[in-house]
């Protein structure tokens, strides 16, 4: 049996500092693991560096959309493709140096007994470089609102340092994800969750990133506290319901 092929789908957005040097650094750890880059249209040149390194090195490969499109839409169509090509495992991670390509093996080892693992910095051993004490509050404040109102057990639900198995992907509906900005990665652990599938957390540290700006907005954040608020909502509304039919037999 041949060993299963991997590649990892870095959304990028203005990422023209951090690019060619994060893509090195996961060739020169990983050379097994293919590398797709999705860039909407940055205007800062980022498409044409990934074209760059794509024509120096077979395994690189670049997805151009029209228009930025969110964090969740760029993965969505960085998975159908990766899917269309046949890899065994897809991957997500940042192209800002935050996720540290030197630590994706302990993801790979982690995938034997899991349909998706996640690099988690809220998990013992897990941690975060450089950050403001107000992001730490932001994110696991996100979190806990996440599994008090989700009712799931994942420490980091909206980490971007992720395997996914061919299978879970194919598992879980991708048609019907509606999430653009970050709140995407909660809404596919809690797919994974719901398809009764195994998700992994493995400490990683998590650089706060160096160079280039932020694409976090207000916007985004909303979407995400909209979302989880309507998840959770429902969530309940099914478990009264579950409860009242069998108050009611
Ligand atoms: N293709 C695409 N990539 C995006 C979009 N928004 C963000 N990204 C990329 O997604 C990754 C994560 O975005 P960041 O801006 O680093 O978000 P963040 O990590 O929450 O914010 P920082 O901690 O401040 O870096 C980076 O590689 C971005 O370039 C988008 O709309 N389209
Ligand atoms: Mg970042």
């Amino acid at each position: 049996m041949s060993a299963p092929t991997t590649v990892m789908v870095l959304p990028t957005y203005d990422e023209a500092e951090n690019l060619a040097w994060i893509v090195a650094r996961l060739r020169a750890a990983e050379p097994e693991v293919d590398v797709l880059v999705v860039d909407d249209q940055s205007p800062d040149g980022t498409g044409d560096i990934a074209d760059r390194l794509a024509a120096d090195d077979d395994r690189v490969h670049v997805l151009h959309r029209a228009a930025k499109g969110g964090l969740g839409g760029a993965y969505l169509h960085g998975f159908a493709w990766a899917l269309e090509h046949g890899y065994d495992v897809v991957g997500e991670m940042d192209a800002d140096g935050s996720h540290q390509p030197e630590q994706l093996h302990r993801l790979l080892d982690a995938l034997g007994d899991a349909d998706l693992v996640i690099g988690s910095r809220w998990v013992p051993g897990g941690s975060v470089v450089n950050w403001p004490l107000r992001r730490e509050v932001l994110s696991r404040g996100g979190n806990l609102y996440v599994r008090l109102l989700l009712g799931i057990e994942v420490r980091d639900a909206t980490a971007g340092f992720r395997l996914y198995r061919r299978s879970t992907l194919e598992a879980i509906a991708l048609d019907r994800v509606r999430s653009t900005g970050y709140v995407f990665q909660t809404d596919l652990v809690s797919r994974t969750l719901r398809a009764g599938l195994t998700v992994r957390e493995v400490p990683i540290e998590f650089v706060e990133r160096v160079r280039g700006d932020s694409k976090m907005s207000g916007a985004v954040a909303a979407e995400s506290l909209r979302r989880i608020t309507a998840w959770g909502l429902r969530e309940r509304r099914a478990q009264a319901r579950r409860l009242w039919g069998r108050v009611h037999r």
